[in-house]
């Protein structure tokens, strides 16, 4: 065994030979293979899609601060919140966590030169920059008023806005996702390196391999769905229009078909950075390793079977309403593993709480309420009262914001060093990360009281009792905007103020640690072997070089039991 890598080995590449100083000039970028530089694209880009989809949210939320007509018409409202979370969803949630940090660090941890297809890789950065063309071709023409979910019959016989255009902006980034994922899913069975078996990956990787699948299998659904939509509204062909003999319910079967799958394509990747940041940080192996892997499997297949709990007052009937709700229920089971095994970690480990620890801990608790007011969605009874009212809106917020954003910063905060090479202002970080926990309760957690006391949802305005809801959450969504510019001031200070990241600041045992910040063009020079992902006794702080290296006297045991990729 003789491949150990060692950081100071690694470290001899020295800093002017890396991924970002190999190469110079825009078409460097621009046409480049490597999957760091394109991950690196996808952040900017998504990242500036969460700052336009933000900056519309405030504005929503400005026009809440009294209940009169304020300064804009119903009209425009529509267009906000549409905008808002069809930017949202189909341009930064979907996309931010695999695109960005994914692409970055999957083949590294793998050891692996690149992802298995790296033009394709490239041809996915393109179609989402394709599919953000079209959205801000409807934005800056008719906009768009229907909705992120594009219900049937206000998107084909009634809106006047550009709904063909945006419809096939999401379509084009239903492309872009299944590129990604099938690049995933292949590299991932085919470029591991000697010793990691399937049960030696990290996490974080299982939960890019579970987020795939449903990338693959469920996407193609929503693209041919809304093709559909778009020739029923040039053509009239008769497909959801009950005039001429279709079912506009078959549109939100189909929709839903995908678009529950693909809240999970959302949050499991979150799941599986916090999985990472949790070990690191309670400097412990990971507790109940495959049950976590088993159960973003489980989230990913169940995910597929409970779409009806988003039609409930549809009028579908009464039995598929029981099973869908029957179904509902049986997916937080893994959700909730989960949730026990990052707390069964984190008893008695000695916990850090550098920045993306507390991001993470933010994530269980914020994660936690998202998915227990599900519960609420998911019993029938409940939800014929709670439909289409704040405490939906109050929910998914706290699943995707407060779940998958706030992990994706926990990870951005994490990999940084990695990525640029810099380390951060630690307390700055920490205080971001406070703000924006307390802001986003501040936020959402009145709309949780003002829907179950039946205020409905994607109203413009609203009767005098909920005012002071609606007060206290425009407040918190003001603050909440400051603790993530915040953030990202910090991090972009560090670009030029911090100090040189180290090659494994953290104490992760994991393989990206292992190569240089910020790692070389081709990540190894030799492809490693690898053993226990959280093994974190094979790791100690070196003095000498600031920075967490690998113990020469710990050998790595290959697992014998099962042949890897690449043996
Ligand atoms: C424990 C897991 C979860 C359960 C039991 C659950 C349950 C539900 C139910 C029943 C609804 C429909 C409410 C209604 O319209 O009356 C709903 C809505 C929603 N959920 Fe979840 N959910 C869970 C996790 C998630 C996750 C992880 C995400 C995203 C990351 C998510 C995002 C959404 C969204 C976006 C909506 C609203 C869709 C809309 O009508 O615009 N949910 N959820
Ligand atoms: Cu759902």
């Amino acid at each position: 065994m003789t491949s150990h890598v060692m950081p100071a080995h690694s470290d001899s590449h020295s800093s002017a030979d890396n991924y970002l100083t190999a190469s110079k000039g825009f078409l460097s970028w621009a046409l480049t293979l490597d999957h760091k530089r394109i991950g690196l694209m996808y952040l900017i880009g998504t990242m500036t899609a969460m700052f336009i989809g933000g900056f519309l949210a405030l504005l929503l939320r400005a026009e809440h601060l009294s209940g009169a007509p304020g300064f804009v018409n119903h009209d425009t409202y529509n267009q906000l919140f549409t905008l808002h979370g069809a930017i949202m969803v189909f341009l930064f949630i979907i996309p931010s966590i695999p695109g960005a940090l994914g692409n970055f660090i999957l083949p590294v941890m793998l050891g692996a030169k690149d992802v298995a297809f790296p033009r394709m890789n490239l041809c996915s950065f393109y179609l989402w920059v394709f599919g953000a063309i079209f959205f801000v071709g409807a934005l800056l023409t008719t906009g768009l008023d229907t909705g992120w979910t594009f219900y049937t019959p206000y998107s084909t016989n009634t809106s006047q806005t550009n709904v063909v255009l945006a419809t096939l902006g999401a379509f084009i980034l239903g492309f872009s996702s299944i590129f990604t994922g099938l690049n995933f899913i292949v590299t991932i069975h085919t470029m591991r390196p000697p010793g990691m078996t399937w049960f030696r990956m990290p996490l974080f990787l299982w939960s890019l391999y579970a987020t795939a699948i449903i990338q693959v299998l469920a996407t193609p659904v929503l693209g041919i769905t809304l093709l559909l939509l778009a020739a029923e509204r040039m053509f009239g062909l008769g497909i959801f229009d009950p005039k001429l003999g279709g079912d506009p319910v078959l549109y939100q079967h189909f929709f839903w078909f995908y678009s529950h799958p693909a809240v999970y394509i959302m949050i499991l990747p979150g799941m599986g950075i916090i999985s990472e940041l949790i070990s690191t940080f309670s400097r412990k192996a990971i507790f109940g390793y495959r049950f976590i892997a088993f159960s973003s499997m489980a989230i990913a297949l169940l995910g597929f079977l409970v779409w009806g709990h988003h039609m409930f007052a549809s009028g579908q009937s009464e039995m598929i309403t029981i099973v869908f709700s029957a179904l509902t229920f049986s997916v937080s089971i893994p959700s909730a593993i989960k949730v026990f095994n990052w707390l069964a970690t984190m008893y008695k480990g000695s916990i850090v709480l550098a920045t993306p620890m507390c991001y993470a801990l933010s994530f269980l608790f914020l994660f936690t309420i998202g998915g227990l007011t599900g519960l609420f969605l998911g019993a029938l009874a409940t939800d014929i009262h709670l439909h289409d009212t704040y405490f939906v809106v109050a929910h998914f917020h706290y699943v995707m914001m407060g779940g998958t954003l706030v992990a994706f910063v926990g990870g951005l905060f994490y990999w940084w060093p990695k990525m640029t090479g810099k380390m951060y202002n630690e307390f700055w970080g920490q205080i971001s990360a406070l703000i924006v926990f307390v802001a986003f309760n501040l936020t959402f957690f009145p709309q949780f009281v003002m829907g179950s006391r039946g205020m409905p949802r994607r109203y413009y305005n609203y009767l005098p009792e909920f005012q002071v809801y609606h007060v206290l959450s425009t407040i918190g969504a003001f603050l909440l905007g400051f603790g993530l510019l915040l953030a990202a001031v910090v991090l972009i200070v560090s670009l030029f103020k911090g100090r040189k990241a180290p090659a494994n600041p953290w104490g992760a045992a994991t393989l990206e640690w292992q190569c240089s910040s910020p790692p070389p063009l081709a990540n190894f020079e030799k492809t490693p072997t690898v053993g226990n992902p959280y093994d974190m006794q094979s790791v100690v702080w070196d003095p000498d070089t600031e920075s967490f290296v690998r113990r020469g006297d710990v050998p790595i045991v290959p697992d014998e039991t099962e042949q890897p990729a690449h043996a």
